[in-house]
């Protein structure tokens, strides 16, 4: 569970990383695409699934925006992400296996977007963030 050291550190890297919030989001979704092919199969309506795409440049930063929300509402993550919950595992379907990759792609781009203000401290502290992202997605499958 995340801790308040752990939400002062999340929030305190969010500050500076949100101005890129779009781009992290597109590299990180397009990243997944590429590095785990088979999550390429939710997104099957798409024409082109190229990282540089119109698709994976707007969905990108549909994702972030949501990371974003549910960032400011890190007390209450259940509640937060619970439509979000919903739609992923009624309507999209989605396997909440895949949920981790998208969250290593993402830590992989920040640490590459901001290498200095990615220390060790931001990186648990946003695993941690992420792990419990994915665990509030994965409450309506049960
Ligand atoms: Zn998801 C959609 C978020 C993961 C798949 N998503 C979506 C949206 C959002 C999100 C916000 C939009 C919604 C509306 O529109 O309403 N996701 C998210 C997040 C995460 C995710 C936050 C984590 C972290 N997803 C994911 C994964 C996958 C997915 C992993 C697979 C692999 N999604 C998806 C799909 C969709 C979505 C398929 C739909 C798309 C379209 O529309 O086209």
């Amino acid at each position: 569970l995340l801790n308040d050291d752990d939400k002062a550190v999340i929030s305190g890297f969010w500050g500076k990383a949100s101005s890129r919030a779009a781009e992290i989001g597109a590299d990180a979704l397009g990243r997944m695409l590429v590095v785990y092919p088979q999550t390429k199969t939710y997104f099957d309506h798409w024409k082109d699934k190229s990282p540089s795409s119109h698709n994976v440049r707007k969905h990108g930063k549909k994702i972030m925006d949501a990371i974003g929300d549910a960032i400011t509402l890190m007390g209450d993550l259940n509640n937060a992400l619970l439509e979000l919950s919903q739609l992923h595992a009624f309507t999209l379907r989605v396997d909440p296996s895949n949920f981790k990759m998208l969250s290593h792609n993402i830590l992989v781009v920040m640490a590459n977007y901001f290498p200095d203000d990615f220390t060790p401290d931001v990186h648990l502290a946003m695993d941690k963030f992420l792990a419990a992202v994915a665990r509030a997605l994965s409450e309506r499958y049960r």
